[in-house]
């Protein structure tokens, strides 16, 4: 019988996000690698994620503490780590995976602050240019691999000259919400604001296809029981000349994520929507005075394990030298959309100064 040579890997983690989107969506692509152990912290918590894993993966090992992370380090089956912690211990963990030559998809936000970032992507650097071959950081932004987005993008070019851009968030962070009562966000600078926030800042940057270069913004903390800031109200001014409002509140009664891009020819919107299942609506409004619609549902985040699984295979199962890894998974796009989001809140901090963005 032939066998299918697989990439192996790990997750650290065994949080919410773990057990409610990571394990059903790498269910969905199980035959594509081999799921060898979930860590975490603490033994009951890594056996509760091990249990609903074994469904799919049957052969999946738990593992926890020093020890555990010790075996992870050094097992040289395994290929590739999701690392999927507290934002304030992921830049760390993934260091040293990276150094003891794992490949590494790392939740969302790439780090706490710029700072931070810099600091990684300098470790980073020096990391891979120790390595005997090419060493991969991902960030895992699903938004980048929705389709919806994905469609806006290739629309984009039809709304002609960019006039105006509009990005309204009015989340439902409330204590109905699993991640409402999460320590670490709570415990983290800019709150829930940049932790979700990095979500729409990633989908507005790929829709307008340049970078933002200034920002001015005013906060505020309204609900207590949120962390502060819970509301921004920013304007942007993108690479291309064009200029934007993004307005965020984390907690509303009126649920509504949309990205409104005004051109010369054209308006292209975005915006969540519920059509028998989740997804977006996609509006396309020409100069005929017709408009087009059609509805995207979620997968990115599923696309977006496949792409990371697809890069490794290459990498270390098909040896490909130089291979050109997935540009949207790539370390330095989730660093700048929390480039972006840092200098909203400093921003916000001085009631509205411009802040130039630190490029990356
Ligand atoms: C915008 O519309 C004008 C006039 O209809 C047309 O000449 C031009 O090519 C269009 N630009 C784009 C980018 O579609
Ligand atoms: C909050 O973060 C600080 C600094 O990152 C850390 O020292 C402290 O232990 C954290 N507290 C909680 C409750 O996580
Ligand atoms: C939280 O927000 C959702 C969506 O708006 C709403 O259905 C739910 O009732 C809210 N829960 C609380 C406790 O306010
Ligand atoms: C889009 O066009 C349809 C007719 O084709 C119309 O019924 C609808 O109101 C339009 N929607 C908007 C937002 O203009
Ligand atoms: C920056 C901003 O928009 N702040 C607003 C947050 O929400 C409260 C309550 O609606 C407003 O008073 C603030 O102006």
């Amino acid at each position: 019988m032939a066998t299918k040579q697989l990439p192996q890997i790990a997750i650290l983690g065994a949080g919410i996000f773990v057990k409610t989107q990571y394990l059903p969506r790498l269910s969905e692509i199980s035959h594509l690698f081999i799921l060898k152990s979930i860590w975490s912290r603490t033994q009951e918590s890594a056996t509760a994620a091990v249990d609903i894993a074994r469904k799919h993966f049957p052969q999946v090992e738990t593992k926890w503490g020093d020890n555990g992370f010790d075996d992870i380090i050094h097992d040289g089956s395994i290929d590739a780590v999701a690392v999927v912690l507290a934002g304030q211990n992921q830049v760390d963990i993934s260091l040293r995976l990276l150094k003891a030559g794992k490949h590494v998809l790392q939740e969302k936000p790439a780090a706490s602050c710029t700072s931070e970032l810099e600091a990684a992507l300098s470790s980073y650097k020096s990391i891979s240019s120790d390595a005997p071959g090419q060493l991969i950081w991902s960030v895992a932004e699903n938004y980048r691999f929705e389709p919806g987005l994905v469609e806006c993008k290739k629309l984009i070019a039809g709304i002609g000259k960019m006039m105006s851009v509009q990005v309204i968030i009015e989340g439902s962070m409330n204590s109905s919400n699993p991640y409402f009562s999460s320590s670490w966000r709570r415990n983290f600078t800019g709150g829930f604001i940049l932790d979700m926030g990095v979500h729409f800042i990633a989908g507005l940057r790929m829709l307008v296809g340049c970078e933002i270069v200034s920002v001015s913004a005013m906060t505020s903390h309204v609900d207590l029981t949120l962390p502060p800031p819970d509301n921004i109200s920013s304007v942007f001014h993108l690479e291309n000349g064009c200029s934007g409002v993004f307005v965020m509140v984390v907690s509303s009664r009126s649920p509504k994520t949309l990205w409104r891009v005004v051109g010369l020819n054209g308006t292209l919107q975005v915006e969540r929507g519920f059509q028998g299942q989740h997804g977006y609506l996609v509006s396309f409004y020409g100069t005929d005075g017709q408009n087009k619609s059609s509805f995207f549902p979620f997968s990115g985040v599923t696309e977006e394990l496949k792409a990371f699984i697809n890069d490794v295979s290459e990498i270390t199962l098909k040896k490909r030298n130089q291979f050109v890894t997935e540009p949207r998974l790539s370390y330095v796009e989730g660093a700048r959309d929390v480039a972006v989001l840092e200098a909203m809140l400093e921003s916000g901090a001085r009631q509205g100064e411009l802040v130039r963005l630190k490029k990356f």
